[in-house]
């Protein structure tokens, strides 16, 4: 929507700032530039809220140093020498590249990849399934996505806090909403709910500001978040405090899940979380007996090795406490009615036996169930041709040295052993420099979109244009439907991109040019569906007993294990690495790794920060911004002591995402300087259903540095 004044218009459009927040905004444009950004008050999720990501995005969009022209590299591969070439020479050398794999190798061959939610996604799924590779490699293994997948698995999609019902509990678990904001709520909803009155419980290892508003806090050990679940669900079985009439009529096998909930004694659950049980106690009472109460998890549930019996684990307590789908609770909400999400992706063109070819897809079976990938095995694959030789990855948004598990893996593979890497981003970064040929893509600001169209919190709303793309800029999705056509599949592409949005809008009666100027659109909640439509499993219920699990060869009921590094290790190597760690607290100024170019976001959060408490610093010598080294046995990397006593002593959180577009981005020992995922690992053992990392609670030793 326009509105345009003499010599300024203001246009509403949705902040892509996160990847996948999503903050209703309008920019303002003065002189064909964007000079602000102004919260819409009208916006049903965001109400109003923007952040400082929002504002400082204006630094990155006019960036010296943004990507502005396609380019392919001319000396060897990192050495950083480029040549400019067209549009039309970068995507025939890119669609022959890949076709040429695909008649040598197989289509499997070449791995396409993205990073986090962004709007153009379907799109790669449109290419790579039509194209004929199963193999799209994104974070989903360790975020969010094994959420989706196991209640898909259970027979619904991911049911979801119904802020605007106001709950009267919400247990805050492992998500710290005040900073992250992440997909479908962001913190204002949260918020606004505590200040109505709902007492709130937080789960995290850290004291983080919802701490300071908490009715209780537990403050539990990294990683042992599925043991601290059944404990609580122990309790409210034993109490009787669950749901009888919903166990009785909607589930099944709720009888061998309590013979399961036997093994977790609250003596065992107290010594495996660090929680004392009296707290246990108290957080199962609460929570079962407000009613409608809420349970928001984050990722800090999901990036360990008991990631899903972590989210099977929390969906039962919902479930049981009769939560589910009830006003208040954890609801499944729908896309408005007509929209519809999977079709555009073009699953049913991939066939069955490339469809069979995905990687790891007999190992992490819940994954291969929404073909999604654990990144090691697509390393196995560029490293040894196991079970076959991977020869690309074309990768959208995505700054993997970065954001990817055992980052110094990562660069060895791409610099030294794949044999083709094209990149599209943004903005140059120690990733896009190992690749042959870097397109730049358009922000947010130059591309019309729907936005949250791939959310299930009944949304969608316009994504619009704000601004023509700098220098040669497109966007992603432009880049991909113009890729779709040069590798000959030009009848599932359009002339013009934008038609690709009359297409999705068509079933519902709509096209671009009336839904840009619509607000948004939205599905009314329905409840309690499973009363009509019982639960899309084999059963029709909800079961507390996975067959399906089961049968893959795993433990059909959740459970807890030790991390693969814990304190439970042999002395020798708890004595190298004797404190827990826990990577990638969000960063309030951050995204990811973006944004370390903006001046006014980085001038408040210079460094790369990690917590520890001051007696575990003080041992060590350590004050207040001292520079440390944080040693893993993948590695060591160097960071700012940050005292913090909100953290037990065993553990310490250090941030992600760092890199440092001010230094030489070829140099390989700075760029990894400060990269937590020199630390962490991509290898097992991983969860076994999605094959998520553990990012959360590795084991590390940190020493003062002398400078
Ligand atoms: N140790 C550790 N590692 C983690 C995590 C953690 O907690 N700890 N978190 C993990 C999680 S949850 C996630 S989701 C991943 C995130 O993983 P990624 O999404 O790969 O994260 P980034 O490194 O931020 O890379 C995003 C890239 O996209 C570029 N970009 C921004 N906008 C656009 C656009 O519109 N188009 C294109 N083409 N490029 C764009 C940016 O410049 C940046 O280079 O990281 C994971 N890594
Ligand atoms: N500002 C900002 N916002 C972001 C991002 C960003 O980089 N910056 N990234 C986006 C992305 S990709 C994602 S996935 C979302 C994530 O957003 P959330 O799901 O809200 O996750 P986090 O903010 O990482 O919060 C996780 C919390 O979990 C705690 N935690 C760590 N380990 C454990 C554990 O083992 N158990 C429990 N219970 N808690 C644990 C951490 O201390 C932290 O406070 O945020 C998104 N929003
Ligand atoms: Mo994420």
């Amino acid at each position: 929507m326009k509105t345009d004044t003499e010599d300024k218009q203001r246009i509403r459009t949705i902040c892509r700032s996160c990847g996948h927040g999503g903050c209703g905004i309008y920019a303002v444009v003065e002189d064909g530039k964007v000079t602000k950004i102004q919260p819409d008050k009208e916006h049903p999720v965001s109400k109003g809220y923007t952040c400082k990501k929002a504002h400082g995005f204006l630094d990155m969009q006019y960036h010296p140093d943004r990507l502005l022209y396609p380019k392919k590299r001319v000396g060897a591969r990192g050495e950083g020498k480029w040549e400019r070439i067209s549009w039309d020479e970068a995507l025939t050398t890119l669609a022959d590249k890949m076709n040429q794999f695909k008649a040598e190798s197989g289509a499997e061959s070449v791995v396409m990849g993205h990073g986090t939610g962004r709007d153009f996604h379907r799109f790669v799924y449109r290419v790579s399934n039509l194209f004929g590779t199963p193999n799209v490699l994104t974070p989903g293994h360790m975020c969010y996505l094994p959420r989706i997948a196991i209640s898909k698995l259970m027979g619904m999609e991911i049911p979801m806090v119904d802020y605007d019902s106001r709950p009267k509990c919400v247990i805050s678990w492992g998500a710290n909403h005040l900073i992250s904001n992440p997909d479908e709520n962001k913190g204002i909803n949260l918020a606004q709910t505590l200040r109505d009155g709902a007492k709130h419980i937080v789960i995290d290892p850290r004291r983080t500001k919802l701490v300071d508003r908490a009715d209780l806090w537990l403050q539990l050990r990294p990683a042992t978040d599925s043991a601290l679940a059944m404990g609580m669900m122990k309790v409210i079985v034993d109490e009787e405090l669950y749901d009888k009439d919903f166990i009785e009529k909607y589930t099944t096998g709720f009888d061998k899940f309590v013979e399961r909930l036997q093994e977790f004694p609250l003596e065992r659950v107290e010594k495996i979380t660090w929680v004392p049980k009296e707290k246990i106690i108290e957080a199962a009472r609460i929570y079962a007996t407000t009613k409608p109460a809420a349970l928001q998890w984050g990722v800090g549930i999901e990036q360990n090795i008991n990631c899903v019996d972590a989210d099977r684990a929390l969906i039962y307590l919902v479930a049981m406490t009769g939560n589910l789908d009830v006003p208040g609770g954890n609801v499944i909400f729908g896309l408005p009615p007509g929209l519809t999400r999977a079709e555009f992706s073009l699953f049913n063109k991939l066939p069955a036996e490339q469809k069979d070819k995905l990687l790891g897809g007999d190992k992490y079976k819940l994954g291969a169930t929404i073909n999604r990938i654990t990144p090691h095995v697509v390393w196995d694959a560029i490293e040894n041709a196991d079970p076959y030789q991977v020869r690309a990855m074309v990768v959208f948004a995505s700054n993997s040295l970065n954001a990817r598990e055992n980052s110094k893996r990562v660069y060895d593979i791409l610099k030294n052993k794949l044999e083709f890497f094209a990149a599209i981003d943004v903005f140059p970064t120690p990733t896009t420099e190992l690749a042959d040929l870097v397109l730049p893509a358009a922000t947010w600001l130059e591309n019309d979109n729907i936005a949250d169209y791939w959310k299930v919190h009944g949304f969608v709303f316009p994504r619009n244009l704000v601004v023509e793309p700098e220098g040669e800029a497109r966007s992603d999705h432009m880049i991909l439907n113009e890729l779709g056509r040069k590798l000959g599949f030009e009848e599932y592409f359009w002339e013009d991109y934008n038609d690709s949005l009359d297409h999705i809008l068509e079933p519902i009666g709509l096209n671009w040019e009336k839904f840009k100027d619509m607000p948004y659109l939205q599905t009314e909640p329905k409840y309690r569906k499973y009363e009509i439509e019982g639960f899309a499993s084999d059963s029709g219920k909800l079961d507390f007993y996975l067959h399906k699990y089961e049968e893959w060869g795993y433990d059909p009921m959740p459970s807890y294990v030790e991390p693969p590094e814990s304190p439970e290790r042999e002395a020798e190597f708890v004595e190298k690495y004797p404190l827990i760690l826990i990577t990638g607290q969000r960063i309030f100024n951050y995204f990811g790794s973006e944004h370390r170019q903006s001046a006014y976001l980085r001038k408040s959060h210079p460094d790369p920060l990690v917590e520890i408490h001051s007696e575990t610093a003080s041992q060590r010598g350590i004050k207040e911004g001292d520079w440390v080294s944080i040693e893993s046995p993948r590695g060591k990397v160097k960071f700012r002591a940050k005292l913090f006593d909100g953290i037990d002593k065993r553990v310490v959180s250090a941030e992600f995402g760092w890199w440092f577009p001010e230094k030489d981005r070829t140099d390989a020992d700075e760029q990894l300087a400060s990269n937590i995922n020199v630390l962490t690992d991509d290898a097992g053992p991983l969860d076994p259903g999605m094959g998520a990392t553990n990012l959360k609670g590795l084991m590390c030793q940190i020493e003062k540095l002398a400078s």
